[in-house]
């Protein structure tokens, strides 16, 4: 590549279940964080790589922002708000459907009263835009653009793509001038234990209802490569209380199979090879009140 440069930080933030991690996958390329159709999918900091032109924007999938209760809560929405503190460039992306009449706006405006706080001009992303008539947005555009927060509006869908190359345009020239900041074959940059133990989270979450999905975790426990090339991974699940093991094993042992029959498949894809997965399942009452389960994936325990 000829020319000078870029590289830097976008990080993307908005309310639970706006889209970000699937917008992240479609400017990025590849899956490279787990989307759900629930809230509070995303837990920690997530980073993907896009390169576009002479640019590479290192874009940040964050937490969802919400008023926390529990622990775990609130280091998620810290650590939505460093990432956006460390970038280069904010896109604060809205679920359009909040904004014509479904849904609740509450959580993305207590996000502009803290981006007029901190003095930053986001980019604002209006997002399922697959989903509401486009005449129904001009009156909150302007409402949203009068706040004063936004520097640019662009209307998106992170499902079909539609948008999503203009924002890489705006992306792309919004990083400072310098070196690439990862290999440019590099998509993502997460240890391939704690993607196997997203990945087994995601189907987790897709199966399982109610709260049970919000109080489990899942660790990498062993990462064995055989010399065939496939290679054996062992997960601990754990959950917090005894009714939830149960659930999650399913009678006879069916939903716990269904779950590992989909994570292996997909980590099949990811890491193209031949995956054995071993899940277990272990009560582990305060797992939430651990101090190194919340290191492990880089979220702050003392908030
Ligand atoms: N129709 C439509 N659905 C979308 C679009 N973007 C995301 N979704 C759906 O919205 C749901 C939430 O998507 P996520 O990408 O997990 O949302 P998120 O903002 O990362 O959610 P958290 O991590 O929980 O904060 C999923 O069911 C997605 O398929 C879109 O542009 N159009
Ligand atoms: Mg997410």
């Amino acid at each position: 590549m000829t020319g000078q440069t870029r590289a830097g930080f976008a990080a993307i933030i908005g309310a639970p279940n706006a889209g970000k991690s699937t917008l992240v996958n479609q400017l990025v390329g590849t899956k490279i964080t787990i989307v759900t159709h629930k809230v509070q999918t995303t837990r920690f900091p997530v980073r993907g790589v896009m390169m576009h032109g002479n640019s590479q924007v290192v874009l940040v999938d964050t937490p969802g922002i919400f008023a926390p209760r529990r622990r775990l809560d609130r280091a998620m929405v810290k650590s939505a708000w460093e990432g956006a503190g460390d970038a280069d460039a904010i896109v604060h992306l809205i679920d359009a459907r909040h904004w014509t009449g479904q849904g609740d706006r509450a959580e993305d405006e207590a996000i502009i009263d803290r981006l007029k706080l901190i003095g930053a001009k986001a980019i604002l992303a209006i997002n399922k835009i697959d989903l509401v008539e486009r005449s129904l947005l001009l009156g909150a555009t302007k409402a949203l653009f009068d706040t004063g927060v936004y520097s640019d509006v662009l209307m998106v869908s992170g499902l079909n793509g539609d948008g999503v190359d203009q924002l890489a345009d705006l992306l792309a020239s919004r990083m400072p001038e310098g070196p690439y900041l990862f290999p440019e074959d590099q998509a993502a940059d997460m240890p391939s234990r704690l993607i196997a133990a997203e990945v087994t989270r995601e189907k987790l979450m897709l199966r399982l209802h109610q709260e049970i999905p919000y109080q489990l975790t899942v660790e990498t426990e062993n990462w064995t490569q055989h010399d065939d090339g496939a290679v054996r991974i062992d997960q601990m699940i754990h959950v917090s209380r005894d009714g939830h093991k149960s659930i999650v094993l399913g009678k006879g042992g069916q939903t716990i199979r269904d779950i590992g029959m989909a994570a292996r498949k997909e980590l099949t894809e990811i890491l193209g090879r031949p995956v054995h997965l071993f899940l277990r399942v272990k009560v582990s009452e305060r797992w939430q009140e651990n101090r190194e389960r919340f290191s492990a994936i880089g979220l702050d325990f003392d908030v």
